[in-house]
Parts: C-alpha cells; structure tokens; sequence
C-alpha cells in the first residue's frame, strides 16, 4: 500500500501538467488549452517584457504567461530583455518597442505587427500594436503560432481586422434560459450581479479576445424593458467593467416600447418628443454606468415585437430616434433586418427587402442594419440574403447563427464555418460587378463604409464544454475568425481548431478537417436536400415535420414552403410564382434562373418541379430526393466510424463525448430520411427507388412523435 503511495504522489510531482491536463480535458478550455509542445518543436521564449501596466497590457502579459508556460512545460515569467525575450507593448507604452520602432502602419486601430528582430544586441521577438487591445490581439496570434506548431523564426506578421464591429448576440433570457440555446442556462447570473463576478466572465472574455471579438448583446432580442431599468444598468455594467480590458464593449437588446414599460408614458412614437427625451435620459443614464457602453440592438415589428410601425411611422424613424440619443456618446444602432409582420401575407422570403430597401440613405450615419444570412431564417442551406449589395448608402450587418437552432441542436456535428464561408464568398453583382461578394459588403469595400459589423448568435452557455459539444466550440471559434476577415478559408480555420482543440497529429488533423468540411452538407442532405427549407417541426424546430399545416400562419407551415403534391414539389420564386428571384441582382439571378444549369442544390428554393424532372445525374427528381436524403443519413455512419478511428489522438472523456453525439446524430439522421420519404411518398405516389429501404415505421408514427420539453424553445 505504502509503495503504491509513494509511486502515485512520485509521479504527480514528476507529471503535474499532464495530471492537471487529465482533469481539465473536459472542454473547458476550448482551444486555449496550452498542453506541451512535443520535443522537436522549440519555443524561442525566455522571458516577457511588458513595460505597459494597463489592464489591457496586463491582460496580454498574464495570457502570454500562461500560455508559454503551459505550451513550453517551462515557468516563463516577466523579466527584462534578455536573449529571446518576447517584448509586447505599444510605441508609448513601452520603451523598448519605441526604440525598435516598429512599422504599425499595417496595424490599424485593432490590429498588431510581430517580428523578429534584435534589440542591445539581443535576438528578441515583438508583439507591437498602436493600442493596447492590438497588443492582446498580437499575443494570441503569437500562441496560436505555437498552437498550430508554425515556425517561430524570421516572423513579420501584420494584421488588423477587416470589419469594425464582431460582435455576439446572446440570445439570453433574464431567467436564466436560452431562447434557441442548446448548452445549458445563461452564463449571466443576472441575480447575483453586480456584486458576484464569476471567473467564468473573464474566461468567456478571453476565449473571445483571442478571436477578436469586440461586442457582445447581453441580452435576447426578444427583449424585456426591465433589462433598461436602474438595476439592470447596474448588472450590465459589472460584466462591462470585467469584459474590457479584453477589448469588449456590451450592448444591450432595447424594447421598442420600453418608454412605455419602464418609463410610463403613453406611447413609444419615435416622433413623440416625451418618447424621444425619455430614450435621451436612458442612454445617457447608461452612459454614466458604462462610459463605453457599445449601443442597442432591436427587433422591431417582427413575430409580434413592438416597432415604429405600430405609430405609422418606418424602421428608419425608430431606428434614427435611438441613434439620435447614442450619438453624443459614440454608440451606434444594430436595427434588425428580420421582419415578417402580421399583416404581409406576401412570400416571407421577400418582406425584409419590401421594408427595407426603399429606406437606404434614411438611416443615421451611427445604424446598422443587421441583416441574416438568408431571408428565411438560417436553414441549413439559404441563399444569401437579397438585402446584401442591394443597399449601397447603409452599412449591412451580417448576422449568422452560431447556435445550430436548425442544424440538430448540439448534438449534431455540423461545422457552420465552410456555411459562413458559403454566403460570405457569394457573388452579389452588386452594381453589376463580378466579385462584390457579401464578404465585400459587410467589409464595407463596395460602398466605403467606415461603420461595418458581423454578428453571430451565440451558442454559450452553462455547459462545462461551454457549447453544448466539443465539435460547436468550432463554429463560435469560426464566427470570430470570420468576423475579423471575412475572406478566410474555413478549411484553414477548421485545421488551427482542430490543432488547437485536439492534437497536432497530422493523421488527426487531415480527417478530422475533411469530416468538419463536409459535415454541414450532410446534415442538408438528411434534413432539406435539393433547397428544401423550412421542414422541421413546430415551435422547438427539433426534428422533421414536412406535414405540418395547421398553423396560424400559412407561412409558418412547413407545407406552405415545399408545396408538394402528387404533381410535384418546391416553391416557385420565379416570375411565374412569388417573384423573390427579382430581389437579387439580373446576374445572381441568373445563377438560379435556369433549373438546367443551376446548382442543384438550390432547387426547390426557387423552382417548383415536376417528380419526373429529369435532374443532372439522369435520374427522376423524386428518386434524386429519396437518394439524397438516404445519402445524408449514410453519411453520418461513416463520421461514425472515422471518429472510432482516431480514438487513439484524444482524450478518452472528450473521444467519448463526441462519439456519443455521432451515435444520436445518426439515429437522428435516419429519423429525418424516413420521416421525410414517409410524408413525400405519401404525396408523391411513386416507388422507392430500387435499393432503397423504405422508411422503417409508418407516416403516423412519425407524425405521433411530440417534444414537450426540447429546449430553447
Ligand atoms: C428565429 C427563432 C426565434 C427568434 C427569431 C429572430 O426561431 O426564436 O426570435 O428567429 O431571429 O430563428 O428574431
């Protein structure tokens, strides 16, 4: 017993990292984890200089601390310079950087150089920004070189990021839930702020700061008034004052009728000037709590929120009351472009165009327009939005969701950076041209925009793993990497994830990529092939439902979105049908024209299409759909088993985790193909093609299954 002691505590003294590593190989670390190099990599890093004691600098010293120390199994501590030191700091901040002088023209506002160079004499690497924030910017970029295993010598790195505003939208309730959140309650312990401050706020700052994330919206857009009230402000500042040395300003989601809520009034007209003069008082009250409070974000008459329609007037009169008030303080309005009121019985895919459009140039020069990638609402596959390039004098703001509302909550493996991707290198022909792509517009490059934003609805919560599974750290990892340039390759973003997350290991790193890269197009292939939208079930959105028609609104059925019968299916946007098609530009247009020539997959979004259309492979439409789904739900099987197969590069509680995610997906996968070829057999008539099996339970069992208690609804 004695000698079994001894060898226990001999080899926690010998191996303190790796038993902490054991302990802490839960996700929690996301991809700041810092584990070991293996020998055979060297880090040149003796020791930190940091001449800067602001909290943003210390910050930067205390993460490149922890993350040499960790990475090189090494205490590496401030000192002074020293051979190989690495030195961070700005020109004014720190006199070594401003003997050196760096050349911080690349660097922008945000943005960082990193170099090797010498100063006394001494080889030694800079981290230099013209502001602090580029500092911490600079340092996580250094550790990520590490991460990633890249050589060390001879850097010259500039960097700075291509959109202003990278924000997150907690989709947060005050009661602790999540609307659309599949990873566990709110990380906002609203009850116990101001005075409780849990670590985990400024873990959650730093994972987001090693992205570039600069903003996030506390708050749901379903919002209540009471988020504005005195003690509310006094919560939100408590998080701001933990989030900014790490660069991140909050923002609040405002309720239109909040004069009325929280202010008494009679009315929340935004040409009233009682209305006007109580969102004047509030700001400025916000304002004197958080000095650097970044703005609000609004959904205004959309799904029965409150609006500047409900007094005859427009989005630009609501949105421009609000900017009107920030202005002074230098905050700006993200005014959301996704509306569908009750009175427009219109084709859903066309409204936010129909409303807004007509508004560009009446805009204050403090509002975005936040726009969502697709005008229906982030199915597994949309086209982008028709509103991109078609509003020159407004800054658009993309909005992704991170939280996979529609893609099989968090356990279904579905990496959203290649979909990001997707939209962002769409071509919208704005203004005629080939290459202004939505990417171009949300940098602002087409039109000149200074003001730019992306925003990605967050999928943080309570969960240890913070996302729900190990695989949805990757997509919030991919948004902020994304949002800082927009032309990143995801395939390049996925490969550091995987580094980083996981193992260096090529035979890990090159299947584990191609797995991620895929991922998404399989989960459209078992739940809306071909263009398909729209076809899960009511309210929680969790699994298929393509017979639903029983809702209040028409366009709130699945039914009303595929429009099959025994003739066909999908859902005419041509001129012959809804005419959505003539919202893009004629040469975007013209991609989707033509069902011949057209990416298939796009079909149905805007064709309606006989069962015996003949498609590109040769085969029938209605065989195409049935393949196409079987393909999606096989797919899964063969993520299976190549995640069975790199059990030996990972940790047995995170292999686990992940492989029992696989297992439900494709149990899930296989519960979309049949329900799906049940229900479009039934209206279709036709045969299963040869080879095919048929659905394993009836159309009514499928259609009995109910989910009271899926969550985020
Ligand atoms: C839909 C969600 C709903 C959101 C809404 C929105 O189902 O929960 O409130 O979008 O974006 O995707 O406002």
């Amino acid at each position: 017993m004695l000698r079994w002691i001894v060898a226990v505590c001999a080899l926690m003294l010998a191996l303190p990292l790796s038993v902490s590593s054991a302990r802490a190989e839960d996700g929690y670390d996301l991809w700041l984890r810092y584990r070991p190099v293996e020998a055979g990599y060297t880090i040149p890093a003796t020791s930190i200089v940091s001449e800067g004691s602001t909290p943003t600098l210390t910050a930067a010293a205390e993460e490149l601390k922890r993350g040499l120390t960790g990475l090189s199994g090494k205490a590496i501590d401030t000192g002074t310079v020293s051979d190989n030191a690495i030195i961070i700091g700005t020109p004014s901040s720190s006199a070594s950087i401003a003997i050196l002088n760096p050349d911080l023209t690349k660097a922008g506002e945000e943005g960082y150089v990193i170099r090797t160079t010498r100063l006394n004499d001494k080889p030694v690497t800079i981290i230099a920004a013209n502001r602090d924030i580029g500092v911490l910017y600079g340092v996580f970029e250094y550790l990520r070189l590490i991460q990633t295993r890249q050589p060390l010598t001879n850097l010259n790195i500039a960097d700075t990021p291509k959109v202003k505003l990278r924000v997150l939208n907690h989709w947060d309730n005050l009661d602790g839930s999540v609307e659309r959140g599949y990873s566990g309650t709110t990380i906002w312990d609203w009850w116990k702020l101001p005075d409780v401050r849990h670590p985990r706020y400024t873990d959650y700052a730093r994972a987001n700061a090693s992205l570039g994330i600069n903003g996030t919206v506390l708050n749901n857009v379903n919002s209540k008034a009471v988020s504005l009230s005195p003690a509310y402000i006094q919560k939100t500042a408590a998080l701001a004052d933990v989030f900014r040395p790490y660069g991140i300003k909050v923002y609040l989601s405002a309720r239109f009728s909040a004069p009325i809520e929280e202010g008494g009034l009679k009315t929340a007209d935004p040409l009233d000037p009682a209305v006007r003069a109580w969102w004047k008082a509030k700001v400025d009250e916000i304002y004197a709590a958080i000095p650097d409070f970044g703005g609000f974000l609004v959904k205004a008459n959309s799904e029965g929120q409150p609006g500047p329609q409900d007094y005859k007037r427009n989005h630009a009169d609501g949105a421009n009351m609000l900017a009107e008030a920030l202005k002074p303080h230098g905050g700006v309005v993200m005014w959301r472009a996704f509306v569908y009121s009750h009175e427009k019985p219109d084709d859903r895919h066309k409204q936010a165009y129909d409303e807004f459009k007509a508004l560009d140039g009446q805009f204050a020069d403090n509002v975005l327009v936040q726009v969502k990638n697709g005008a229906i609402d982030f199915q597994p596959r949309e086209p982008f939005h028709p509103l991109f390039g078609a509003m020159p004098k407004t800054p658009l703001m993309m909005e992704f969701q991170i939280t996979k509302e529609y893609l099989g909550f968090s356990t279904h493996l579905a990496y959203l950076g290649q979909y990001y991707e997707e939209t962002l290198k769409a071509d919208t022909f704005a203004k005629g041209k080939t290459g202004n792509t939505v990417a171009k517009v949300v940098e602002g490059a087409i039109d000149g925009h200074t003001l730019t934003g992306i925003a990605g609805v967050a999928n943080i919560g309570m969960d240890r793993n913070w996302s729900g599974s190990d695989f949805d750290q990757a997509n919030w990892y991919a948004f902020g990497r994304l949002a800082w340039n927009p032309q990143a390759s995801s395939r390049a973003i996925a490969d550091d994830w995987a580094r980083m997350t996981f193992s260096n290991d090529p035979a890990f790193v090159a299947p584990v990529v191609d797995m991620m890269m895929t991922s998404r197009e399989t989960v459209a292939d078992y739940m809306t092939p071909l263009g398909l939208h729209h076809l899960m079930d009511t309210g929680h959105h969790y699994g298929p439902g393509p017979w639903v028609d029983n809702l209040e609104r028409a366009d709130w059925n699945p039914v009303y979105y595929h429009k099959a019968d025994i003739n066909g299916i999908g859902f005419d946007r041509m001129k012959t049908g809804s005419n959505a098609i003539s919202q893009y530009t004629p040469k975007a247009a013209k991609a989707w024209a033509n069902p011949k020539t057209m990416d298939e997959r796009y079909l149905l979004w805007f064709h309606h299409v006989p069962w015996d259309y003949k498609v590109k492979s040769g085969r029938s439409l209605w065989d195409e759909v049935v393949i196409t789904y079987s393909k999606g739900a096989a797919d899964t099987t063969a993520m299976r088993n190549r995640w069975a197969s790199l059990k030996p590069y990972v940790d047995a509680e995170r292999f686990d985790a992940v492989a029992t995610n696989l297992m439900i997906q494709e149990r899930e996968a296989k519960w979309w193909r049949d329900a799906s070829v049940a229900y479009f057999q039934s209206v279709s008539k036709r045969p299963l093609p040869e080879g095919y099996a048929p659905p394993e339970k009836t159309l009514d069992y499928y259609r009995s299954l109910k989910f009271p208690y899926a969550p985020g609804n």
